[in-house]
């Protein structure tokens, strides 16, 4: 049996601009994220660990991230555990490449980086395993990062490093490093583990190819951080265990103003849940009482100390008290006087529905998004 450690998207170095003072403890946050995940592999005993691109978010780095990656692949050393990476779309194998500026493999011997233009291998004897892989040269390509893949060693386990897209019809850019399906089932490979996408995600049962997603958060995740816990059996059975290990949590809250009256009300509203390592995001939406008005930065002040960082965006409009025909604008006024009628001839909830209708047509006829 083989054991696997799969990670990648760390994305070291990254700015978090958005969260505001708490973006230099998010950035240490995920040096010791980093650590955890090394410290995981270890504990758990892994044969090897599999980095699937971007453990850097940029090719430019503080000399304190380079060196931490120097220290922790050696951690790794020194329980005889070898390391494998690609160059993801962040840290991409162009000129200005951090793994041409830094000679990462001289100074960790359990290292491979695969930098070939082209598809190649890696042979581990002792694990009866070979490990394939393709540099991301930049940002964008047509090219597919499996391109040329296939089983080129006696190995009894054969495993790829990938990062890009899966290919999914009209939801995929064309230049992001796409791969297909058809790729994955012909590529005659164990597992393929794969990077680009921050989430965890299974592309494929046979063989297995999943996205870990980043172990720690980073803007654009949805959840918490993950690492991927892979088991290849004997019998050609592959296991694979998502093992929770990022410290911040994320979460979106849309709050429907028509069910709030009154602001302390909204207040429980946005707090509930909250805790320390939460980053939340707030949307108010729909229309609100007009007296009942409250500026978001004055919210997110507020309760802000509840979360580790709280965002709240206002996409509500205040309710028009009093609707009247508006000279010149003949859809609206039409709009108005029908639905006026409709309000006088009904009743109970069919009179309330109607003037919901009237104070929605009014906001979108006013251009205002509220639906
Ligand atoms: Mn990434």
């Amino acid at each position: 049996m083989l054991k696997i450690l799969h990670t990648a998207d760390i994305h070291l170095g990254t700015k978090f601009s958005g969260l505001g003072n708490k973006s230099n403890l998010q950035r240490e946050q995920l040096r010791t994220t980093f650590k955890n995940v090394i410290a995981t592999a270890i504990n758990e005993g892994v044969n090897i660990v599999l980095i699937a691109g971007d453990l850097f978010d940029a090719n430019q780095q503080p000399q304190r991230n380079i060196d931490l990656v120097i220290e922790q692949f050696h951690l790794l050393k020194e329980k005889n555990i070898p390391v494998c990476l690609v160059p993801g779309t962040h840290d991409s194998f162009d000129s200005s490449s951090i793994y041409r500026k830094v000679d990462f493999e001289g100074k960790c011997s359990n290292l491979k980086i695969f930098t070939g233009e082209c598809m190649s291998c890696k042979e581990y004897p002792e694990l009866d395993l070979t490990v394939y892989g393709k540099p991301n040269l930049s940002n964008r390509s047509h090219v597919s990062p499996l391109k040329g893949l296939e089983p080129s060693t006696s190995s009894k386990f054969h495993i790829a490093l990938a990062h890009g897209s899966f290919y999914i019809p009209g939801r995929t850019a064309e230049d992001d490093h796409v791969f297909s399906l058809e790729e994955i089932q012909s590529s005659g490979m164990n597992y393929l583990a794969l990077g680009h996408w921050h989430r965890p995600y299974r592309c494929s049962k046979e063989p297995a190819a999943w996205y870990s997603g980043p172990p720690e958060w980073i803007p654009d995740q949805r959840e918490k951080g993950a690492v991927l816990l892979v088991s290849l059996l004997d019998t050609g059975e592959v296991k694979v265990e998502p093992k929770e290990i990022g410290l911040r949590d994320y979460d979106e809250v849309d709050i429907d103003m028509n069910e709030i009256q009154e602001l302390p009300v909204l207040k429980v509203r946005i707090s509930e849940g909250a805790n320390e390592n939460l980053i939340r995001k707030v949307t108010l939406r729909g229309l609100r009482n007009a007296e009942l008005m409250e500026n978001p930065e004055e919210l997110e002040a507020e309760l802000g100390e509840k979360f580790f960082h709280l965002d709240v965006m206002d996409e509500s409009h205040a309710r028009s008290e009093e609707i009247s025909v508006d000279e010149g604008r003949l859809i609206r006024n039409r709009f108005v006087e029908l639905m006026k009628s409709q309000i006088e001839d009904s009743e109970g909830e069919a009179r309330e529905i109607a003037e919901n209708a009237l104070q929605y047509g009014i906001a979108l006829l006013d251009g205002k998004e509220v639906l």
